[in-house]
């Protein structure tokens, strides 16, 4: 069997470009490794970028998100129990959208589905080969039997420990990564909002973040150590925890029932080259950003973005200019969403062995921030998103 595009993974990457190629009539068929119950139930990212929401719109996958969503002109920002809000929308004009990532999986799902298009769940891609032949071959395995199948491309969408980045021997790309002493304990809670906005807290104590999905479902963030044993945080200790890094005079956070508690070890990963061959790597497969600038399932759409807009030329009009630029304009939009997410983690972390020196310091420059509408202005245009290269023709 051969099919023009082969997509591994039906995580937001692959199920948008599976969705935007069909719109198109370009045939792609998608592996995905797990249940399309798994996939749907994961609980991840919660704030799109203007682009990135604009992009689900001009694929008609928008209604429900623009009915549902909540939109937010800025972000408050704690220094030690003070509370300051910065005022994108007042600064640069836009803010951000929070959209849970599990209903922007949800919608393209149901699109896909509601269109018969070939999603293969609970078959995972095992190998990729022929990278530089005429066609490239996907192997898979499909009710405990291996098969295989060429395609023309192969779109490695398969998350950070899938198989397609895996298939490229090594030295074939050059990657960069660093892990850092540091996790992000989650949870999600049935709670009113406590705050219009996420409020994203420096405190001595560590970092915290209070953010949102619905205006009944909350959800928080704790810094703790990358290997934290959950067992040891009960809920009365995360509220505690939560009061002391977020708290100020006159506010209150407000509590409820958490249902989901999970722990998120933090890591920058990412691949100099996003294609190798007739393979195309996008989303977490190419790069893995600490949560702290909420990037990664933005970048995630930038580069299917620009990708869809390839295939799409290069399948109606025979011009592969679009697609043989993918890579170079990826990677440079990504290296900057790696360095705003790293230089963020470190100014919101207190890193284990840092002395009352470079905590001060650190906090002097979230003083400055907070003050000063020039260093606002660039930070609300790296929080808020760069702009996308190319858009689909849709
Ligand atoms: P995914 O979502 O990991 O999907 C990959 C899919 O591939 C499947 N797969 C395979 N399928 C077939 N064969 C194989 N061999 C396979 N191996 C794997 C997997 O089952 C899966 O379904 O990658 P994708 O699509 O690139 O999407 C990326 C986003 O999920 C990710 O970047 C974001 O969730 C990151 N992120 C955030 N991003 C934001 O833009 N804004 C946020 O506010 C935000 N908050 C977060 C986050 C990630 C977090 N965690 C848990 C890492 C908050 C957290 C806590
Ligand atoms: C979230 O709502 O899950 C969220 C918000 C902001 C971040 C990361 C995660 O930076």
């Amino acid at each position: 069997m051969h099919v023009p595009v082969a997509i591994i993974g039906a995580g937001p990457s692959g199920s948008l470009l599976a969705w935007i190629l069909r719109q198109r009539g370009i045939e792609s068929i998608v592996f995905e490794n797990r249940s399309r119950a798994y996939v749907e139930g994961r609980i991840r990212a919660g704030v799109m970028e203007q682009n990135a929401v604009d992009l689900m719109i001009r694929a008609g996958v928008g209604e429900r998100l623009q009915k549902e969503c909540m939109y937010q002109p800025g972000v408050e920002i704690g220094i030690n129990n003070t509370h300051h809000f910065i005022d994108f929308e007042k600064l640069i004009g836009i803010g951000v959208t929070v959209y849970g990532q599990s209903e922007v999986t949800k919608d393209l799902l149901a699109a896909l589905d509601g269109v018969g298009h070939n999603v293969l769940y609970e078959t995972p891609v095992t190998g990729v080969s022929d990278h530089h032949g005429d066609k490239i071959t996907v192997t898979y395995e499909e009710g405990g039997v291996e098969k295989t199948m060429t395609a023309d491309f192969v779109v490695g969408a398969d998350g950070y420990h899938g198989a397609s980045r895996k298939s490229i021997p090594d030295g074939g790309i050059k990657m960069h990564e660093k892990t850092y002493p540091l996790g992000w304990l989650g949870i999600m809670v049935k709670a009113k909002q406590s705050k219009p906005t996420a409020f994203f807290s420096f405190h001595d104590r560590g970092f915290a973040l209070l953010s949102m999905r619905t205006p009944d479902i909350q959800r928080l963030y704790l810094q703790v150590a990358n290997d934290e044993n959950l067992d040891e945080w009960s809920d009365d200790r995360i509220w505690d925890e939560l009061d002391t890094r977020l708290g100020t005079e006159g506010w209150e956070l407000i509590r409820g029932e958490i249902f989901q508690k999970d722990l998120a070890p933090l890591r920058s990963f990412f691949c100099e080259e996003q294609r190798y061959g007739r393979m195309f790597l996008a989303g977490d497969a190419a790069h893995i950003v600490p949560p702290t600038g909420a990037k990664g399932l933005n970048s995630a759409f930038a580069d299917i973005s620009v990708l869809s807009a390839g295939l799409i030329q290069h399948y109606t009009k025979d011009d592969s200019s679009i697609l043989d630029q993918y890579s170079k304009l990826a990677v440079e939009r990504n290296v900057q969403t790696q360095r705003f997410s790293w230089a963020n983690t470190a100014k919101y972390h207190i890193f284990p062995g840092t002395n009352s020196f470079e905590r001060r310091m650190q906090q002097a420059e979230l003083e400055y921030l907070v003050t000063d509408e020039t260093a606002q202005t660039s930070y609300a245009k790296q929080h808020t998103g760069l702009p996308f290269a190319y858009w689909p023709e849709l």
